[in-house]
């Protein structure tokens, strides 16, 4: 299988990479220095629309949406595990995650983002990013509940979405809350969760190249 992943460090590609480095497949990198406008390109438009990254090529087929390329790369492996078969038992709580990922927990924390220091200093609003941060609390103080009864229940310290062990979901998950840990460490369950997720082997290679 040829991959190409369409990366740019630092950003949610670093999603991507994660998994590849958790499925143990070779990949080359391509990298798109989004932040000096190159995924505006002419020649990168034909690889992704909006010219963002991530975007793969596995074996001449392209691709992308972080989380649509997580689910298709983790589906075509299903004897790594990360990912729980189609119509099994399951796999209903691993769509949930996938999907509140990116439609719940990620859409405050990146508003809240944009407008603290992602945009130029004229473009941020401070009224969009309090009222962001406030709505990111509201999923964190419910995220935190659910990982402690999670963790009770569980006969191990180490925590995962699902009960049958480390998945997709929680590179997806994982990646969100590493975004701003100064406002996830208030709450305790979900801090230890995100901290064991960074130890990870697999994570560590994926951030070593950075500097
Ligand atoms: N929903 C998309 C979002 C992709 C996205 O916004 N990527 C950012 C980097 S994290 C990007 O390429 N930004 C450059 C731009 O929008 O021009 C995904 O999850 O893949």
């Amino acid at each position: 299988m040829n991959i190409t992943l369409y990366y740019c460090a630092e950003t949610r590609a670093d999603r991507i990479r994660w998994l590849l480095e958790e499925l143990n497949l070779p990949y080359k990198l391509n990298n798109i220095d989004i932040f000096s406008g190159e995924g505006q390109n002419k020649e990168y438009l034909k690889i992704h629309p909006y010219g963002q990254v991530p975007a793969i090529d596995i074996d001449g087929e392209l691709t992308y949406e972080s989380g649509a390329i997580c689910n298709i790369l983790a589906d075509r492996f299903p004897e790594k595990k990360l990912s729980p078969v189609v119509n099994s038992q399951h796999r209903a709580q691993y769509e949930q995650w996938m999907f509140f990922t990116v439609a719940s927990l990620e859409p405050p924390i990146f508003q809240h983002l944009l407008h603290t220091f992602l945009l130029p200093t004229e473009l941020r609003i401070p009224e969009i990013a309090q009222w962001n941060l406030k709505s990111y609390r509201r999923v964190l103080i419910t995220l935190e509940k659910i990982m402690k009864i999670s963790l009770n229940k569980s006969q191990t310290d180490q925590l995962y979405l699902l009960d049958i062990g480390f998945s997709c979901a929680d590179i997806m998950l994982g990646s969100i809350l590493f975004w701003a840990p100064e406002i996830v460490s208030k709450y305790p369950t979900l801090y230890r969760y995100s901290e064991n997720l960074k130890n990870r082997k697999a994570y560590q290679r994926t951030i070593l190249t950075y500097c």
